[in-house]
């Protein structure tokens, strides 16, 4: 399978230097906690394996791939310089300006003298004599660190299905996770693309337009709502402009952690006309916010059917053949998979060059040397696209061999499905943090601002850590049960636990099958760090370099970072009430 082709830099590998801090992965997580430690005078490297900044960001390169949050709110809030200086053209930005603003933040802050690129991390140890993590790398780099922070993305780890017979197909195979940098010319071949999630509904009709012919593989069909996106008003830039922390204090007290207009009532309560006119003016603001139609969406397997319906006879309006049409109709819950944004992809079904396949009720068979068969009929093809997804959550951290206390592996710890406090730290792993990580919002919630308030939380507990003379933090293991439990009872409430996605780890078989992501929505779980924090760092234990823990360490932590996310809750999502109610839009 082609990727990136970077060459290695020339450089010597890293022996024995002692870090302060080692962070896994530049791409917005990693680069905004280099800023951070770097402004309380740690000492910092960062190895990220690809060739530039940008993380998803810089691999995720297909044709048509942007962002469906809106670009205004897309961005990091910590600096008002910043935020007023960038500019975006596009309502949702494509991936190449993203990647711009990565670098244009990378070369303000002077990121990358500190950054070793084309490096990939194998394996992180923690030394329990020296209290410190050794690092080693694929470049021969062994570096140790007090601390060892995970920047590694959420949706990083490719899955690349092992189709039998693969190795023998003499054309091209491109992952979108992993485009190549030079892009792919498809003229005048014949094209298989192989799913049907958010990358392949972004990159299919790119593809179209060049390809002879495009053959697309469908295991699952999806629901995709148009993006209707367009130049940027730049009355609507000013607006926000004018008082942008008004405007990302409004977006973080939402459970998504961006703004929209969204409506709380139930679609039970209104009549079929009500509902028609409302999901009418929903589809037309367009995008992920069609989901704010109303409260019970999420909640309400009846009030979901009525959206799932409407969702279903536009595909019919678009698509002209009816059996194409019944094949890309999903029966699922609406918005219970990663809802997709599209731009003109039902209507690529209706070109002749076109053709879908069905394989939900039989996988694909085998690769062969010139195309792929599948239920019985080879289909020849020069070229093939997994459009196939990742390993969701944990499958960057499988990918490092990451050792704890005892020389337990990360890897059997998590067998049965992540375990983490707060999705920032896991027993038996002290000094070890992850942006983002499994049982904190991430994935159902603006990427940006969640990297950003993990980074602020992580620099206010090791600026406390070193006011103190702490040498190590680790969670208690009844606060990882009661936070792994809760983040399940939330999980519970949406009617989103219960379908096969990515959140449960369904897309790979083999995987343990736990919701990942925290539901209860970005200000709700924001206050709690917050709280964990003035509460001395609750649920974590601390213990200076000889191992004890509590002494001198009564000193209310300061919250010069994390004071910004002091969020008040829009709507709370985990109150009896509101579980009682079952009414909250969450994307
Ligand atoms: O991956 P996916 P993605 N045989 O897992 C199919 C974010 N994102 O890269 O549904 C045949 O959604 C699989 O089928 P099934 C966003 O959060 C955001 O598209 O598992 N098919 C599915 O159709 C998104 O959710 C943006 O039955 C196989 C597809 O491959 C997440 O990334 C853009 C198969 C994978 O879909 C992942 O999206 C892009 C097999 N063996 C991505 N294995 C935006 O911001 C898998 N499939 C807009």
């Amino acid at each position: 399978m082609t990727g990136d082709t970077q060459t290695r830099p020339s450089r010597h590998p890293e022996t024995e230097i002692a870090y302060d801090a080692v962070i896994v992965g530049a791409g917005f997580a990693g680069m905004y906690m280099l800023h951070c430690l770097r402004q309380l005078g740690l000492s910092v490297r960062v190895f990220e394996v690809g060739g530039g900044v940008g993380g998803t960001w810089y691999w995720n390169r297909y044709p048509g791939a942007r962002c469906d949050v809106e670009s205004m709110q897309y961005s990091y809030s910590f600096s008002e310089e910043l935020d007023q200086e960038w500019r975006w053209t596009e309502k949702y930005a494509p991936q190449a300006e993203i990647l711009s603003y990565a670098n244009h933040v990378a070369d303000r802050y002077d990121l990358r003298r500190d950054i070793h690129f084309n490096t990939n991390v194998t394996k992180a140890t923690f030394n329990e004599d020296t209290k410190r993590w050794v690092i080693e790398t694929d470049h021969g780099d062994r570096v140790n660190a007090q601390f060892c922070i995970m920047a590694v993305g959420c949706l990083s780890a490719a899955n690349k299905p092992p189709f039998d017979g693969l190795e023998s197909f003499k054309g091209p195979v491109h992952h979108t996770g992993e485009w190549p940098h030079d892009g792919v010319d498809f003229t005048g071949l014949d094209v298989a693309v192989i799913g049907t999630g958010s990358s392949a509904i972004q990159s299919i009709p790119f593809i179209a337009q060049q390809a002879k012919s495009l053959t697309v593989f469908q295991r699952t069909p999806n629901y995709a709502v148009p993006a209707w996106n367009e130049k940027m008003d730049p009355a609507y830039e000013r607006a926000i402009k004018d008082d942008y922390p008004a405007f990302r204090a409004k977006a973080r007290a939402r459970p998504t952690g961006f703004y929209f207009p969204f409506n709380m009532e139930s679609a039970l309560d209104a009549t079929p006309e009500e509902r028609e006119q409302q999901y009418d003016e929903a589809w037309a603001r367009g995008g992920l916010p069609f989901l704010g139609a109303y409260g019970d969406l999420l909640f309400e397997k009846d009030a979901n059917d009525t959206i799932a319906k409407f969702a279903r006879a536009k595909i019919r309006a678009v698509v002209d053949d009816p059996a194409t049409a019944d094949l890309l109709c999903p029966d699922n819950i609406f918005g219970c998979k990663r809802l997709c944004v599209d731009t003109g992809y039902f209507e690529v079904y209706n070109q002749p060059h076109v053709k879908l396949v069905d394989v939900s009720q039989n996988p694909i068979e085998r690769f062969t040397e010139t195309g792929l068969v599948a239920n019985g009929v080879e289909y020849k093809v020069d070229a093939a696209v997994f459009a196939t997804g990742f390993a969701a959550m944990t499958g960057s951290f499988d990918k490092i061999t990451i050792i704890g206390r005892h020389g337990q592996t990360l890897r059997e710890k998590w067998r049965a499905g992540p375990r983490t406090y707060l999705g920032l730290s896991t027993v038996g792993f002290p000094n070890f943090f992850m942006i983002t990580g499994p049982g904190s919002p991430s994935v159902l919630a603006n990427m940006i601002p969640s990297i950003e308030q993990h980074v602020d939380w992580m620099t206010d507990c090791i600026s406390h850590m070193r006011d103190i003379g702490a040498a190590t933090i680790e969670p208690e293991l009844k606060f990882e049960d009661d936070w792994v439990e809760h983040v399940n009872d939330v999980a519970q409430v949406s009617l989103r636990s219960t379908c096969s996605s990515w959140y449960v780890g369904a897309n790979i078989p083999g995987r343990p099958r736990i919701f990942m992501p925290y539901i209860g929505g970005f200000p709700i779980y924001v206050n709690k760090c917050n709280e964990v924090m003035t509460n001395n760092l609750e649920g974590f234990t601390l213990k200076d370099a000889q191992n004890n823990d509590g002494v001198n360490f009564d000193v209310t932590p300061r919250t010069r970072w994390t004071e910004r996310w002091r969020v008040p809750v829009d709507i709370n999502i985990i109150s009896p009430a509101t579980i009682a109610a079952k009414r909250v839009p969450v994307v």
